[in-house]
Formats: structure tokens, C-alpha cells, sequence
């Protein structure tokens, strides 16, 4: 086992440091606050859009940068370090709403809608909960029915990250009501679709500056030539995008937890109480060392889901261990960091509360950590 980054790898993750702390920092606060997402849009689009890192993980001739999900989870530790709002749309783009395209869809499908959100010039979304099918994707209520050379579609989705933003939707119907799981089929939606139309955004305890919005259908009517696979092949589609996202959202744990760290890092250092900085104390110092800790467990179990995904291997059971090591990380550090602040801690102007909120979502969002000790046991068990 080798524990070395390349040079390349390391520069990259420096440049996105740089990045976060030059074009995120500033307004991350005021964004929270504002619980607003168009600073958030024009971030992703003009800043990161136009140095590609919209594709980063695409192969070139998709409109990608060709580079490694190791890129993608330091790239996403470095930026949810300092706003996990930016993150959790970003890793959308990578994962979710597009890995159904890249893996599953036909040459023209990927030219005509993965090469655009690879190159930055359109932002995607990825449609699968509904109010009676969250952790049991299988009861999903949306049908796609066949008519001729078209699909109509009704229902509704929920918690749609980008949605009102996004011009491509993924999303999933069913398309054999009696089949359950494998009745399930993926297609692509265009924003502006007549029947397509949007929900109030969410009002959330955290990612304030993320969007989320209700997706509603009715009689939509979309071509056959835009279902993803075959009938039938959607469960297996929306499993596969959720790995990688799944990916993504250990990445902002681990971004999540040391953002709040640094803060509190900072803090202790600086803060003296009856006469000696408390990093003096113990009770504060062990805080400390168990919080870098948790966060250097992290990154590695991250590191290694994103090293097995790279190189093609199984990585579903190590992603799902990310995930509920990092996230469940996540909440413990940024709970610990607010902590450690007192009554700083609690005050939102010093942003330490701010990761405690954003971390909260991750322990939920793209499978419950619940959801993830299932996938787990379903493998140990098998072995
Ligand atoms: N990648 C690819 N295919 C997968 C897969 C994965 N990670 N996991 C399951 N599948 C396939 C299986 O291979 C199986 O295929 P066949 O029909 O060809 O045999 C099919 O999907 C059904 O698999 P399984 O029986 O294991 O699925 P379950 O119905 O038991 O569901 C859980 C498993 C609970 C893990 C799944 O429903 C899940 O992850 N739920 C959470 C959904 C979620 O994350 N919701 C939040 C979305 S927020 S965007």
C-alpha cells in the first residue's frame, strides 16, 4: 500500500486551497445567511465552470479534464472546507447527474447533453425522491407511460439539488408498475419541457446556499430516444450514480469536519482563560487530537473508495464505509469545534455553527448512514 499523493495530485488540491479561499471564503458567510443559491450558481458556472472543473473527471473527448476521482475528493475537501453549500452542487455535477449519461447513456446522448455540463456551459439535476420513496426507492408513484415514439410523464420529486437552475434533469418513473425496483426506468428532461415545472425552495437548517426544489410532472411528454438503458434499468442506474455520489458526500464530510477544525484550531491558540492559552488543557488539547484524528480516518478511507473507483475496481461496499465514517466524523468535529468556542461557538458571524449545520444534511442525503450500514452488511455478509 502506497500512501503518496502524486505531485500533480498535490498541486491540484493546492490550486483548489487557493481557489476556495480566494473565490469562496468572502461571501460564504453572507450566502449561509441569505439562503441564497445565485452567488453559488455563478461560482459554479463562470468561476469553476470556465477552468473545467465542471468535467473534471470526464475524459477529454466528453469536454472533460481526464483527471482521477482522487482529484475529485481533494478538490472536494478543499472546497467544502470552507462552504459546503459550493460543494454539494458541484459534486451533483460530477455524480449524480451525470454518471447515468456517462455510463449508461448512447454516443448521441452524451454528446448532446453530457459534453455541454462537462464543459461548464449548462448545470444538471438528479431526480429520484419522492414524498413516499426516499431510503425505498421502489414505491416511487412517478410513471412514464409509452405512447408511440413518446413517454408521458406524471408525478413529482423532492429535494431536488440545482432544480429551477439545472437544464438537464435526470429522472426516474416507472415505466411496469408491477415490477417494483426493476420497473424503474431513467431518462433525460430538459428544463422549459411543457408540464415541467418547479416547487417552492426549501427553507433548511443548513446548505442554505444550495438550492432545493420540488420537481413536478404533468403530462410530460418526453422522446424515447431520451430514456437512458433500457426499460427496466433504472434502479440499477440511479444505484450506480449514487456510488459515486456517494463519493462526493464522504469528501464534504471530510471538508466539512476540517473547516470547522481550523477554526477551532485557530481559536484554542489564541484564547486565554486564567492566564494560558486552553490548548494548555488537556480537556481542549485530547478535543483536538481526537478531532484531527477522526479527520485523518477520513480522508484516508475517502482517499482509498476514491482510488478503487479510479481504477475500475468494486468500490460500492468502501464508499458506503466512506460515507458513514466521514459524515458521521462530520457532525462529531463540527459539534466538537462549537465546543471549543463557547459561546463564540454558537454565534453565526464565527462560522464554526455554520459547519455543524452543513454537516447534519450529510448523514442523510444520497442513503442515510443507516442506508449505508445496510449496503455494508449486505457485503460482509456475502464474504
Ligand atoms: N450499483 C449497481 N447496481 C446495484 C447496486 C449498486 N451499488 N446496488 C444494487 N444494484 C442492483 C443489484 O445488482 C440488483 O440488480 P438485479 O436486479 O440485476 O439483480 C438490483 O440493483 C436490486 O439490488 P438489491 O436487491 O440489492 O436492492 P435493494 O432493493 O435491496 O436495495 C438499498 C438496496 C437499500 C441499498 C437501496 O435501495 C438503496 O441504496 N436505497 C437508498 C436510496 C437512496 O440513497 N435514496 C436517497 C437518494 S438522495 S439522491
Amino acid at each position: 500500500m502506497i500512501f503518496e499523493l502524486t505531485e500533480e495530485q498535490l498541486e491540484f488540491q493546492k490550486s483548489m486551497r487557493e481557489f476556495a479561499l480566494k473565490e469562496l471564503a468572502p461571501g460564504a458567510l453572507q450566502r449561509d445567511i441569505d439562503g441564497d443559491f445565485s452567488e453559488v450558481y455563478d461560482i459554479l458556472m463562470n468561476k469553476m465552470g470556465s477552468k473545467g472543473l465542471l468535467g473534471l473527471t470526464f475524459p477529454k473527448e466528453y469536454g472533460g479534464l481526464g483527471k482521477s476521482y482522487m482529484e475529485f475528493a481533494l478538490g472536494m475537501f478543499e472546497l467544502c472546507r470552507i462552504d459546503v453549500s459550493v460543494g454539494a452542487s458541484w459534486s451533483v455535477c460530477l455524480s449524480l447527474g451525470t454518471i447515468p449519461l456517462y455510463r449508461f447513456g448512447t454516443e448521441e446522448q452524451k454528446q448532446k447533453y453530457l459534453v455541454p455540463l462537462a464543459r461548464g456551459e449548462k448545470l444538471c439535476a438528479f431526480g429520484l425522491t419522492e414524498r413516499e420513496a426516499g431510503s425505498d426507492v421502489s414505491v416511487m408513484k412517478t410513471t412514464a407511460v409509452r405512447s408511440g415514439d413518446k413517454y408521458i410523464i406524471n408525478g413529482h420529486k423532492i429535494y431536488i439539488t440545482n432544480a429551477g437552475y439545472a437544464d438537464t434533469y435526470i429522472i426516474f418513473a416507472k415505466t411496469d408498475e408491477s415490477k417494483g425496483s426493476r420497473g424503474i426506468s431513467a431518462f433525460i428532461l430538459e428544463k422549459g419541457t411543457p408540464g415541467f415545472s418547479f416547487g417552492e425552495e426549501y427553507n433548511k437548517m443548513g446548505i442554505r446556499s444550495s438550492i432545493q426544489r420540488e420537481l413536478i410532472f404533468e403530462d410530460v411528454c418526453v422522446p424515447v430516444e431520451n430514456r437512458i438503458g433500457e426499460e427496466g434499468e433504472g434502479f440499477k442506474i440511479a444505484m450506480t450514480a449514487l456510488d459515486v455520489g456517494r463519493l462526493g458526500v464522504a469528501a464534504q464530510g471530510v471538508g466539512a469536519a476540517w473547516g470547522a477544525y481550523d477554526i477551532a484550531l485557530e481559536h484554542a491558540k489564541n484564547r486565554v482563560q486564567f492566564g494560558k492559552p486552553i490548548t494548555a488543557n488537556q480537556a481542549v488539547s485530547f478535543k483536538l487530537a481526537e478531532m484531527a484524528t477522526s479527520i485523518e480516518l477520513s480522508k484516508l478511507i475517502t482517499l482509498k473508495a476514491a482510488y478503487l473507483l479510479s481504477k475500475g475496481l468494486p468500490f460500492s461496499k468502501e464508499v458506503a464505509m466512506a460515507k458513514l465514517v466521514a459524515t458521521d466524523t462530520a457532525m462529531k468535529v463540527t459539534t466538537e469545534a462549537v465546543q471549543i468556542l463557547g459561546g463564540k461557538g454558537y454565534l453565526v458571524e464565527n462560522q464554526a455553527e455554520r459547519f455543524m449545520r452543513d454537516a447534519k444534511i450529510l448523514q442523510i442525503y444520497e442513503g442515510t448512514n443507516e442506508i449505508q450500514k445496510l449496503v455494508i452488511a449486505g457485503y460482509i455478509l456475502k464474504e
